[in-house]
């Protein structure tokens, strides 16, 4: 397929042609590199906002089970649902979607539903960095909600928080790390916080950590306009679900209505400018022969408080640009 045809297939809504994209954005050759900004150049253009949920917790906290239903309830309700799964245990192994895909046995089989694996092995804590891009073609392609997993490690939340227009963030009942989450400033980013597994006999553990929460979230500077919900969720005894989509849907009109969703998509926008700004010097930087060695010489002596990081980089700079002006 050639790109216009991928195109065309995208904004049809055809999902093979979507898959077909997102690999081109994934891409590292330059051929791939300019048909994905043929794509997304077009993509862009088409302004359908869908629903960005970010979702993240501490690995097997019950994102994917909770995606699994949460997904399949917005499709029986007809909406279109893309999910970009980042397996964590990608990490280690290069890339292993299997447990993803037999959380979400259902949703991976509807025909309006969308799963992607990313390959995370470049990025923090396992969101792509081109996973912001790679919304872009799922909304262009008309999807209602798009959802990013990922798992609560390093920075991913904060990544995951500043791509999209909703963060949930998931806690397991009795695992005594509310104080951590504040520690890591990681509940002063959730838009909604759910407990997971308010079942069985963590039912009673889920219900204390909801008030550990709602008490922890007193001592956090969040949102002025918007009380983080605590809610309780069990994705087996499928309850507290509908409360969850309630919540994503009225924090997603209220910020619509005052404006805030579209003044928080600009600055994720600048902010997304600056990482590509960044992120394309530093690949120049590193195609001009000899230049890599000498960054890791100059690494080395910084870390070694040898020379100050100031002056490795103007080092680094001035001999890029005598090169460049030779
Ligand atoms: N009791 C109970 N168990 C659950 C629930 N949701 C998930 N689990 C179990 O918790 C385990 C982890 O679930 P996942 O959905 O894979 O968790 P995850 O957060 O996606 O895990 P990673 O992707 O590995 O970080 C599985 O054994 C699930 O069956 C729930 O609502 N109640
Ligand atoms: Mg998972």
């Amino acid at each position: 397929m050639n790109p216009e045809e991928i195109l065309k297939g995208i904004l049809e809504g055809d999902m093979r042609s979507l898959a077909k994209g997102i690999t081109l954005i994934e891409g590292t050759t330059p051929d791939q590199k300019k048909k994905a900004q043929f794509l997304l150049a077009n993509c862009i253009k088409i302004n359908k906002p869908s629903t960005r949920i970010g979702i993240s917790g501490s690995p097997g906290v019950g994102k994917s089970t909770l995606i699994e239903i949460l997904g399949c309830k917005l499709i029986d309700s007809g909406f279109r649902v893309a999910v970009l799964a980042i397996d964590p245990s990608s990490q280690i192994t290069g890339g292993s979607i299997l447990g993803d895909r037999t959380r979400m046995e259902r949703l991976s089989t509807e025909k309006n539903a969308f799963i992607r694996p990313s390959p995370s092995k470049t990025a923090l804590g396992g969101v792509s960095p081109r996973t912001r891009e790679t919304l872009q073609l799922c909304e262009a392609a008309g999807f209602d909600y798009t959802i990013v997993e990922t798992v609560g490690v390093g920075q991913s939340e904060t990544l995951v928080a500043s791509m999209t227009d909703i963060f949930l963030m998931l806690q397991q009942p009795g695992a005594g790390d509310e104080l951590q989450g504040i520690k890591k400033g990681i509940l002063e980013l959730a838009d909604i916080i759910a407990i997971t597994k308010w079942d069985g006999d963590s039912k009673q553990k889920a219900e204390i950590a909801q008030s550990q929460h709602v008490n922890a979230l007193q001592l956090v500077k969040s949102h002025e306009k918007w009380q983080v919900p605590v809610l309780l969720c069990s994705s087996t005894e499928k309850k507290g679900i509908q409360q969850i989509i309630d919540k994503v849907n009225l924090f997603i009109s209220t910020n619509k209505k005052n404006n805030e969703f579209i003044s928080k998509r600009r600055s994720q926008n600048s902010k997304w400018f600056k990482e590509e700004l960044n992120h394309q010097i530093m690949d120049k930087i590193l195609s001009i022969s000899g230049s890599e060695k000498s960054i890791k010489t100059a690494l080395d002596q910084v870390i070694k408080q040898e020379i100050p990081a100031r002056t490795a980089v103007n080092e680094i700079i001035d001999d890029i640009f005598n090169i460049q002006l030779k």
